[in-house]
């Protein structure tokens, strides 16, 4: 039985001030769940939130690197029937030789300690629910490297193995767990990950056409509403011009 739109239950989204957070909030909007969105950002969150019309929006400042603020994010919920574990992110693209501790620390604490931290919180309400779907936004790096890319695709692989250890765990309960996992997204990742240097963050997109927030929001929305017995258990996603982490097909500048 697919879950009429009319009964929908709660979905929550993190990282739900942008890019791909944002669309997800906006598409499951208009497949009329209710929502709870978290964000660092509690001004742009409160914009995302002003834009989705015919659904009860709740907005709570999250940063999923800190356990209290995830705990005090799913306080109250009783029950939750979507959860998209979205916040994450890169930070710089350097060798493994010249690593940033720093940078690897907060990679593995937003990408891999979020995990846990907000599947756990969330867990009781979406049992609760009776047909909960926690989705986790990985990346082409949670299964493929590329030079530069240690911290980050390091992060992601262990994301990847935690989605599939939590499917394991939960076999025989009502929870659905799938990953989706994008290839070239052009949000404000690059830019995030190269402190801000639009320039540089611009040129990871150049001579192709890559995927939008709403391409992949799109995809999320469908694996949700799938019927209760059918797991989307992983779907890779990638722009027409990417075949893999490394290759990519760019069109010559004119
Ligand atoms: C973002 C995709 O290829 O820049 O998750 O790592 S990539």
């Amino acid at each position: 039985m697919t879950t009429s739109a009319a009964t929908r239950g709660t979905a929550v989204i993190t990282g739900a001030s942008s890019g791909i957070g944002a669309a997800t909030a906006r598409a499951l909007g208009a497949a009329g769940f209710p929502l709870l969105l978290g964000a660092r950002r509690a001004d742009r969150l409160a914009e995302v939130a002003a834009g989705i019309p015919g659904v009860d929006v709740r907005t709570r400042r999250v940063d999923v690197t800190d356990s209290a603020s995830v705990e005090e994010f799913a306080a109250g919920v009783t029950s939750c029937e979507v959860l998209v574990c979205n916040a994450g992110g890169a930070l710089g693209l350097d060798p493994v030789e010249k690593w940033d501790e720093e940078k690897w620390r907060w990679m593995y604490e937003a990408n891999v300690l979020s995990l846990p931290r907000t599947i756990n919180a969330f867990l009781p309400a979406l049992r609760a629910s009776g047909d909960g779907r926690i989705v986790v936004i990985t990346s082409v790096a949670g299964h493929q490297t590329y030079v530069g890319g240690g911290g980050y695709t390091g992060a992601k692989h262990a994301a990847a193995a935690v989605v599939d250890t939590v499917r394991l765990e939960l076999l025989g309960e009502p929870v659905r767990v799938i990953e989706i996992a994008p290839g070239l997204v052009n949000t404000e990742f690059s830019t995030v990950r190269f402190s801000g240097d639009v320039d540089r963050a611009d040129a990871v997109y150049d001579g192709m056409t890559p995927l939008t927030g709403e391409d992949v929001a799109d995809v999320v929305t469908w694996a949700v509403t799938r019927p209760a017995h059918v797991s989307v258990a992983r779907l890779d996603l990638f722009p027409r011009d990417q075949a893999t982490a490394r290759d990519v097909h760019r069109r010559p500048a004119d």
